[in-house]
């Protein structure tokens, strides 16, 4: 794998197979959801190979067609949990890890072909206005706000909640965690900032998981600004962002349980949705410094 490059849905089925077979004690294709157009979606499982059961850590990436360097963040993330599982020992004694890199291969495939900047997903390919932004479409606070109810807006909700095949398959995933899953993280961009609840309304849901969020985020910004010295910010997504409802990060927390879930806003640079190629390593790299120690920081709290 080289980290200069863009990869394609079907070079990422290909990564995730690879190290299934290679690492077979540490890795496991673990699920396959169909986008509407009939692409696979892997979601793998890591752990550290001991046979113990440890709590979970879900990531998944792409739900966001344009949103490149999210994936491509989720495959830097993962290479470091297998290839270099030395390296993140303190990480695998504590966690099992479900990570999902393309949430929304369909789009995902569009944007690369046709429409650099598609966002939604490619269902109902007959209207004059296809796709439903998938961070729109869970069941929690559906259509409350944020969002809207034409097919033709970048935000449209879609019909029902969970209309599209892609938000399902992360429901599925968040829910087969329920009650192990200790942190949901969503990759997108384009930030930085980390974001945690709630997004559908601005607050949070109450003092002691705020406080507990913004541990965990200033361990992580802590870590970046000592690295690389930028800064990253974080909050509340309806405070420091804007508010949107019907999202995976307030469904995870809501529902599935978790008791943190954050929407990481990946560095843009100066290109926004589209960094060059040239950038990935800087920012994944960065990235997952500040991911890591999230991570680290979170072992310590629960
Ligand atoms: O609007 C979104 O879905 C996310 N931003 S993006 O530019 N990548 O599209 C932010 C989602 C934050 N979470 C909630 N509002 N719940
Ligand atoms: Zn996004």
């Amino acid at each position: 794998l080289s980290w200069y490059k863009y990869y394609r849905g079907k070079d990422i089925n290909n990564y995730l197979d690879q190290l299934a077979a290679k690492y077979h004690k540490t890795v496991t294709v673990v699920n396959k959801c169909k986008s509407f157009e009939k692409r696979t979606m892997k979601t793998i499982k890591i752990t550290k190979g001991d046979g113990i059961k440890k709590r979970l850590i879900v990531i998944d990436a792409g739900i966001h067609a344009r949103e490149w360097i999210a994936p491509a963040t989720a495959l830097y993330i993962i290479h470091q949990l297998v290839q270099k599982a030395n390296e993140n020992e303190d990480l695998l004694r504590s966690f099992d890890f479900l990570i999902l890199p393309l949430v929304n291969p369909d789009g995902y495939e569009y944007s690369h072909k046709s429409e650099r900047f598609w966002r939604k997903t490619r269902s109902n390919p007959k209207s004059k206005c296809p796709g439903v932004d998938a961070n729109r479409n869970y069941d929690y606070k559906w259509g409350v706000c944020g969002t809207s109810k034409d097919p033709c807006d970048e935000i449209y909700l879609g019909k029902e909640p969970f209309s599209e095949p892609e938000s399902r398959c992360v429901r599925d995933l968040l829910l087969s965690a329920k009650g192990v899953g200790i942190f949901y993280l969503s990759l997108h961009s384009y930030g930085p900032y980390i974001l945690y609840p709630w997004g559908w309304k601005s607050g949070s849901p109450d003092s002691r998981s705020h406080k507990t969020f913004e541990k965990i985020a200033m361990a992580g910004v802590d870590a970046v600004k000592k690295l690389s010295g930028r800064e990253y910010l974080h909050g509340s997504s309806g405070e420091l962002l804007y508010t949107a409802s019907g999202a995976s990060d307030d469904y995870a927390y809501a529902i599935a349980k978790f008791p943190i879930s954050m929407t990481f806003e990946l560095e843009g640079n100066d290109r926004g949705f589209d960094p060059p190629p040239d950038q990935i390593p800087n920012i994944t790299k960065e990235s997952w410094t500040c991911i890591r120690a999230m991570f680290l920081e979170t072992g310590k709290i629960f």
